[in-house]
């Protein structure tokens, strides 16, 4: 397909998809805005926003991660509506910042801020898990414009970045990476090859932000794989580290422009958060991690983010 504007190519975003669909997605992405840029007290009501759309969304699929979703809302936010330098009209635009989620989870966060992005209908979103669907409960770049990788298999993210990382600088391009960890997601030894590379190739267009919720699929990591001292083991690594209330887009921001500045070596961001955050019954409370809220739970979780 041809998507016009700046750094348009010819590229398929499905190869598979039929004429039509093509034609329909590039019709969607016609005409809209190119880029929301919001204050820092619009975030916290996109975080919210984000959030009931995470409940409402697993909450009648039935199925997905809740927890991993909330924990990230305000990183999400911080990156869509102000950081990030994209364009919904333009996805493939070349000197994108490109965005990667590595816990692949966390899908109906990056969906809800794809579609409140501009990216495609908000109506869509609750098509998630649903036979047929592009939104499946892990993205899929081929079928979904703005999903900049098929994650969902934990580990394989930072890798990935690494290779865009490198391919900017080989094309001179000046466009940054950001990479979104799981702290469980940790845990895989291909996470720590990648954090070693990226300090060998002294990748400063490579940002890591770890979602530090303390807590992954079988409950508290202190029990399951004890990670910490994190932030010291990246600095091992030879990462500029950065620690902050990952709930706070200020703070997220200051990090982000702290990283631009740290020139010859990549930058992690450990972000301390909280599983299932927004919502009290959630939150901290692994049984969310990878369970639906029930019809009564979402009715009590949306009065929560009023
Ligand atoms: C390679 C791999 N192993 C196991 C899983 C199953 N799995 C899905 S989420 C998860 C826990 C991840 O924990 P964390 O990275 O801390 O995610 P968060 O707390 O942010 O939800 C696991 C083990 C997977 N997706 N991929
Ligand atoms: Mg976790």
């Amino acid at each position: 397909m041809s998507v016009s504007g700046q750094g348009a190519g010819e590229e398929r975003v499905n190869p598979g998809a039929s004429a039509d669909a093509t034609a329909e997605a590039v019709n969607f992405l016609r005409g809209k805005p190119s880029l929301i840029i919001l204050s820092l007290e619009e975030m916290a009501a996109m975080a919210k926003k984000l959030r009931r759309h995470v409940i409402k969304m697993t909450g009648k699929a039935g199925s997905g991660h809740p927890g991993g979703s909330l924990s990230a809302a305000e990183i999400v936010t911080a990156l869509y509506f102000k950081y990030l330098r994209h364009n919904p009209a333009n996805p493939r635009w070349q000197d994108r910042d490109r965005f990667v989620l590595s816990k692949g989870h966390a899908a109906p966060l990056l969906y809800a801020a794809l579609a409140e992005s501009g990216y495609f209908d908000v109506d869509e979103l609750a098509t998630l898990r649903a036979l047929g669907s592009r939104l499946q409960g892990h993205c899929d770049m081929t079928t979904i414009l703005g999903v900049e990788m098929s994650s969902g298999s934990l580990g394989q993210g930072l890798s990935f970045g690494i290779g865009m990382a490198l391919a900017g600088r080989l094309d001179s391009r000046d466009y940054r990476v950001y990479v979104l960890l799981g702290d469980g997601e940790c845990d895989e030894g291909q996470v720590w090859e990648a954090a070693m590379a990226s300090a060998h190739f002294k990748l400063d267009n490579l940002v890591a932000i770890v979602d530090h919720n303390k807590q992954q699929i079988d409950g508290w990591n202190r029990e399951v794989m004890n990670l910490e001292p994190l932030a010291e083991k990246w600095k091992a690594f030879g990462w500029h580290t950065i620690e902050v209330d990952g709930h706070d887009p200020s703070q997220l921001i200051t990090a982000f422009d702290e990283a631009k500045q740290a020139k010859g070596r990549p930058t992690a961001v450990i972000a301390h958060t909280i599983k299932g955050k927004g919502v009290s019954f959630m939150e901290n409370n692994p049984e969310f991690h990878g369970r639906a809220p029930t019809a009564a739970e979402v009715e009590r979780a949306l009065e929560e983010l009023k």
